[in-house]
């Protein structure tokens, strides 16, 4: 058993209906939900759009693998109506989006075999490679986990979140 971090958005739709669903499926799912964030209300990062985004970080503790969790996490996805993932870093607006933040000190850069011929693979990137750069993940995961320890920067939430903040604050 460990502690899965989950980071769960959504800027189309009811976007807190469509979170609190999620929530639901995964807690069905996957283990039980130790800890829930607020919902916070953030602009669009990376792309433009006129839809502000619900962003909330959730704690679940679960004895699952890595790739049934991210399998998991994208059925859910589609379940709620989730049509296109992100191609090329080009973003989109979504009903829901939940990324694999960190698991346990799990370190993992892995691709899974799709079912089906030629459906190509899913990739799976553990801490997730953009968290520490993003206040709409790192502001809930420092409210749910503040002590807790990026596994490769070696460093608490609480820490990147006061990092990113100087940096923003610098840029003003
Ligand atoms: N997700 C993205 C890209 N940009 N911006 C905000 N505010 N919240 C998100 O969840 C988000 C985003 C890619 O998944
Ligand atoms: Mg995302
Ligand atoms: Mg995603």
């Amino acid at each position: 058993m460990d502690y899965l971090y989950l980071g769960l958005g959504s800027n189309l739709g009811d976007r807190e209906k469509l979170l609190h669903q999620a929530i639901g499926m995964l807690t069905e799912r996957i283990g039980g939900l130790e800890r829930l964030s607020a919902f916070y209300e953030t602009q669009p990062w990376g792309f433009c759009s006129t839809h502000p985004f619900l962003n909330a970080v959730g704690v679940w503790r679960t004895a699952k693998s890595p790739e049934e969790l991210l399998r998991a996490t994208q059925v859910v996805e589609r379940e709620l109506g989730r049509r296109r993932k992100s191609v090329g870093g080009q973003y989109a607006d979504r009903p829901i989006d939940i990324d694999l933040l960190l698991y346990g000190g799990r370190v993992i850069e892995a691709d899974y075999g799709s079912p089906g011929a030629g459906s190509g693979t899913i990739h799976l990137s553990l801490p997730h490679p953009l968290m520490h750069l993003r206040r709409f993940v790192m502001e809930p995961l420092a409210e749910v986990a503040p002590d807790v320890v990026h596994p490769v920067l070696k460093k608490t939430c609480r820490e990147i979140l006061q990092e990113i903040t100087r940096l923003a604050d610098k840029g003003k």
